[in-house]
């Protein structure tokens, strides 16, 4: 399968709702007044939480062919589900509607910078492009620890805080040769 170019664009900054912001990528109003209207309803999602307090101040949506087809908010306290963040709560809404697995030619909107969970549920999903509006210093000042997970991911095993030990590697490869020799397998 041809890999996505994938295109991490840089923080598009503090869009204000109902404002355009001045997109150093295109410059094409048009392109830049849909782009913050996505946005705005990722943070409009965000903002849910002020109220329900359902879990941190998250939102996102998932986009194809100028469409909303996936939205999340953060979900954790109401779920106790750690994993229940706006990202992955939007791509599972959005491969749900597609009935596919993977999100080609969408582009997600985060209201905040994924942490390196949903970064990798994004990658997994394989979409197009990827915004976001608060970075996850942002977020560290507010208490959230995505900062400090993208620094644990940095550092190598022995030096995190989650002690990681690698064991009976053999015994755990046997299941991967036996799967590398179906000869008709689904790739993704
Ligand atoms: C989070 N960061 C992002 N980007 N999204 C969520 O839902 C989060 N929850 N905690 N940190
Ligand atoms: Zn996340």
């Amino acid at each position: 399968m041809e890999k996505t170019a994938y295109t991490l664009i840089a923080n598009i900054g503090q869009v204000k709702k109902n404002s355009l912001c001045k997109s150093p990528m295109n410059g094409d109003p048009m392109f830049d007044q849909a782009i913050n209207k996505f946005m705005n309803e990722a943070i409009t999602l965000s903002e849910k939480n002020l109220e329900m307090m359902h879990g941190g101040p998250f939102g996102a949506v998932v986009v194809k062919d100028g469409r909303i087809i996936g939205r999340g908010y953060n979900r954790v306290i109401l779920t106790n589900d750690p994993t229940a963040h706006a990202e992955i709560i939007a791509i599972r809404d959005a491969c749900n509607n597609l009935k596919s697995f993977l999100l080609e030619g969408c582009d997600i909107y985060s209201s905040c910078e994924p942490c390196p969970m949903c970064l990798g549920a994004i990658y997994w999903s394989r979409p197009r492009k990827l915004f976001y509006g608060a970075t996850r210093h942002d977020a560290e000042l507010i208490g959230f620890d995505d900062y400090f997970f993208y620094q644990e991911m940095e550092k190598s095993e022995e030096r995190r805080v989650i002690k990681t030990v690698r064991i009976m590697r053999d015994e755990a490869l046997k299941v991967f040769q036996e799967w590398e020799k179906i000869p008709w397998k689904p790739v993704y």
